[in-house]
């Protein structure tokens, strides 16, 4: 009850902030978007990590509100982007699946949209599974909606579900993340590398883009790209980031 107060202060007083970690385009090596990630800036505590806070908003519905919040600031902070010169970034945010419980997500994306001028190519959607299996004819309808606004849709830890195969042929969506599970133990595990070719083998035959999340090291790397991923995200390029050094990381990376 002490955490219900809290945060909706936090929400009031400004203290979330969003990181951004890089992605990138393993065809040219350079950056072609971010996830934005949030986080508490709590008063006497410093950085507070979404898994402390996020599902307590969820059982209180206070994720709505501050959700609404993440997609205003991605799109404002991608519009800064685009012109600081970074025409081609896109922002990557998570919504969660209480926010599609309640059909409005094509409308206020439509707004955010609209009040910061980002093209919406420059956007995308992360979906859990959580997500895709509430009512999977509701959000195919809200998702083509998303889509034909231009807005990019990704399923977020591809793989982990057990529904995966099924919800990725009725659902529109450009492309699968591949959970970090698999990658951690990329190297050392042989079933792995065949979980993460399998889901290659899918992207390619469904014409979507596979991108490989939680890369750390160099042999992780060099695995995926044989494996066909298109795109990487992980510690072995950066961290979550505030935006400043997000925007400094670019200029040294081009
Ligand atoms: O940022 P990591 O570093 O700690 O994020 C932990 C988890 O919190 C991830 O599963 C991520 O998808 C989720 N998360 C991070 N930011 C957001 C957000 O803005 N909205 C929602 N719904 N989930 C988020
Ligand atoms: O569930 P989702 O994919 O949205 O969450 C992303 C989470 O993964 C964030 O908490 C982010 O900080 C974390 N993350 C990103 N890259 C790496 C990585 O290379 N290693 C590890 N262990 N975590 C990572
Ligand atoms: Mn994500
Ligand atoms: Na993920």
């Amino acid at each position: 009850a002490q955490l219900d107060g809290e945060l909706q202060h936090a929400l009031e007083r400004g203290e979330f902030r969003l990181f951004y970690q890089p992605q990138i385009d393993l065809a040219t090596g350079l950056v072609d978007g971010a996830e934005a990630l949030l986080r508490w800036n709590k008063p006497g505590s410093g950085i507070v990590a979404p898994g402390v806070f996020l599902p307590r908003a969820e059982e209180n519905g206070l994720i709505l509100p501050i959700n609404e919040w993440v997609l205003f600031e991605a799109c404002r902070a991608a519009k800064r982007w685009q012109q600081r010169g970074f025409q081609h970034l896109r922002v990557a945010i998570n919504l969660s699946p209480i926010q599609f419980r309640k059909r409005t997500v094509p409308l206020l994306v439509a707004h955010a949209l609209a009040e910061t001028g980002l093209d919406p190519r420059r956007l995308e959607l992360e979906l859990t599974e959580s997500i895709v299996m509430q009512d999977i004819d509701a959000v195919a309808e809200d998702l083509r909606k998303l889509m034909e606004m231009g807005v990019h849709i990704s399923i977020d830890d591809f793989g982990t579900g057990y529904s995966s195969l099924g919800y990725v042929k009725r659902l529109p969506v450009d492309r699968l993340k591949i959970d970090q599970s698999f990658v951690r133990t990329l190297a050392t595990d042989p079933n792995d590398a065949a979980i993460i070719r399998a889901i290659t083998t899918l992207g390619r035959s469904l014409n979507l883009g596979v991108l490989a999340e939680g890369v750390e090291t160099a042999e992780q790397l060099q695995r995926l790209r044989a494996e066909g991923c298109d795109h990487v995200q992980g510690f072995y390029f950066a961290k979550p980031m505030p935006e400043h050094e997000f925007l400094a990381y670019l200029s040294d990376d081009s």
